[in-house]
């Protein structure tokens, strides 16, 4: 065993030591009516983290000790009888040091700290319900909030991603670009005399908290908008920071319009906090708040939609309905499984069922043997991928970029393309021979149109061709296309 390894052992030892130290004077606490317990336990359990999860877990499902923990943890929550023994000896301490007889500027300075102490103890709720009460007053009304969200309590207000804007002399401006009539460049100053309003927007980070009622002012985006002609193929918007990473976010034009977004310069009253995006942030209501942009430097529509920066690196549903819980692009996995998953670039033999991977720049994805089934690919980039024996049935594939993809066998069997829709994708070069293709589409029934781009690189054999006789239009469009 290395030096340092050995060092690390010792110092797990000595959390979990010292856990169970804390641990026992808190348990005394909890039952014995002269000590406080929960300091103690909240020691401990800071301590089991650090040496061991699995006894951390335990003191947490603890059936005695663990509420307390969690009430303080999830709620703040101090009980009343450690408030006013805390209180007590503190009290007792400055008499004594007062009756000793120091220094004044000590006793004061000893009096403050004493006094800020208490005063933060004696105002934290006493019971998890005061704390909901507390939230709740702060909300006005009782409003509903999306599922497995949690209000911030107190009105807290977390700091999620990029801490600050890229450092830069020049003036702040926002530009509006790409699809419009004619390109602008705005003032801070130009932009509030657009008009602004005041908004209360409920924020729901996907990190699963909430924060109901904040109060922004600023411009709806499409006060701004008319004002610079956005042009008719203008289908999607992306929202640009000035930061060092260019982060980004995109929406649906009409999303972005009918939810209200808004260019914000204020919260509160005063000032966005940079750290909050000041000068200028968006405010989209009703979506995940990844699709907030904070230090908003550029406004540009597309006809195609571009991934945002955690829609792309991340694996967060391009699409952010919290009442529908479009938390990331595979239902069920958390945010770490999606991004290692989006990274790798291997799917092979996962289950990916309902996956969201539109747009994203997946060549050379290994995806053999994946359950696929109803996932969406759309416009992506799959250039040479590999599905050896998948389940892509019911799978969207419109306009996907599948030149030299391979769909054959994977342990003999081929791949499940039954239903997918195949319209507009560039099956230049891709393999599909002996997958089913019972009821996919290459091409709009009826007009002939949007068909996918299939030619005699294309390998579609016999037993492939013969799946797809149930849709005589489908079989013509595929048989005339391979030439
Ligand atoms: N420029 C920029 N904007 C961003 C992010 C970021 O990392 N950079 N993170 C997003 C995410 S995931 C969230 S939840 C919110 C967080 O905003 P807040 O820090 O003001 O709470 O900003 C969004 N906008
Ligand atoms: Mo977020």
């Amino acid at each position: 065993m290395g030096l340092s390894m050995a060092l690390r052992k010792a110092q797990r030892v000595l959390w979990i030591t010292s856990g169970y130290v804390f641990a026992g004077i808190g348990f005394a606490g909890v039952v014995l009516p002269v000590l406080p317990g929960v300091p103690f336990l909240l020691l401990a359990a800071f301590c089991f983290s650090r040496g061991s999860e699995r006894l951390h877990q335990a003191l947490l499902m603890h059936p005695r000790l663990g509420p307390p923990i969690i009430a303080w943890q999830k709620y703040g929550v101090i009980p009343k009888r450690a408030k006013i023994l805390a209180v007590s000896v503190m009290a007792t301490s400055f008499a004594l040091t007062w009756w000793i007889g120091v220094a004044p500027f000590a006793l004061a300075a000893q009096g403050t700290i004493l006094l800020s102490v208490a005063i933060y103890l004696v105002t934290r709720p006493s019971t998890a319900n005061e704390s909901v009460a507390a939230n709740r007053a702060a909300e006005e009304t009782t409003r509903e909030i999306p599922p497995n969200q949690q209000v911030t309590s107190n009105g807290k207000w977390p700091v999620v991603g990029e801490k600050a804007p890229r450092r830069s002399d020049e003036p702040w401006t926002v530009e509006i670009t790409g699809l419009v009539a004619a390109t602008r460049r705005f003032t801070l100053d130009e932009l509030r005399a657009f008009g602004e309003e005041d908004f209360v927007v409920d924020i729901h980070c996907v990190t699963r908290w909430s924060r109901p009622q904040s109060r922004f002012r600023g411009v709806r985006l499409a006060k701004i908008l008319d004002h610079c002609a956005p042009l008719d193929d203008a289908r999607f918007v992306s929202f640009v920071a000035r930061s060092d990473r260019d982060h980004s976010t995109s929406l649906l034009l009409a999303d972005a319009l009918a939810l209200e977004a808004i260019i914000a310069f204020e919260h509160d009253g005063e000032a966005l906090d940079e750290i909050h995006g000041g000068p200028v942030r968006m405010v989209v209501p009703g979506r995940y708040f990844y699709k907030s942009v904070k230090w908003l430097e550029r406004i540009e529509l597309m006809a195609l939609d571009r991934l945002g920066y955690w829609e792309a690196e991340a694996g967060y549903h391009n699409d952010a309905d919290p009442w529908l819980e479009q938390r990331y692009a595979v239902a069920n996995f958390d945010r770490r499984a999606v991004a290692a998953l989006f990274q790798s670039r291997d799917f092979s033999g996962k289950d990916l069922r309902s996956l969201r991977a539109d747009r994203q720049e997946f060549p050379g994805l290994v995806a053999n043997g994946a359950a696929l089934r109803d996932a969406s690919f759309c416009g992506a980039n799959l250039e040479g991928a590999r599905f050896d024996g998948a389940n892509l049935s019911n799978a969207r594939l419109v306009e996907a970029n599948l030149r030299n993809a391979s769909f054959g066998p994977f342990d003999g069997q081929a791949a499940d393309l039954e239903g997918a829709d195949l319209r507009g994708a560039d099956l230049r070069g891709a393999r599909l021979d002996g997958v089913s293709l019972f009821g996919a589409t290459f091409v709009t029934p009826g007009t002939m149109e949007d068909g996918a781009i299939i030619d005699a690189t294309t390998r579609i054999d016999a037993s492939a061709l013969q799946s797809l006789d149930s849709t005589l239009e489908q079989l013509d469009y595929v048989k005339r296309a391979l030439g």
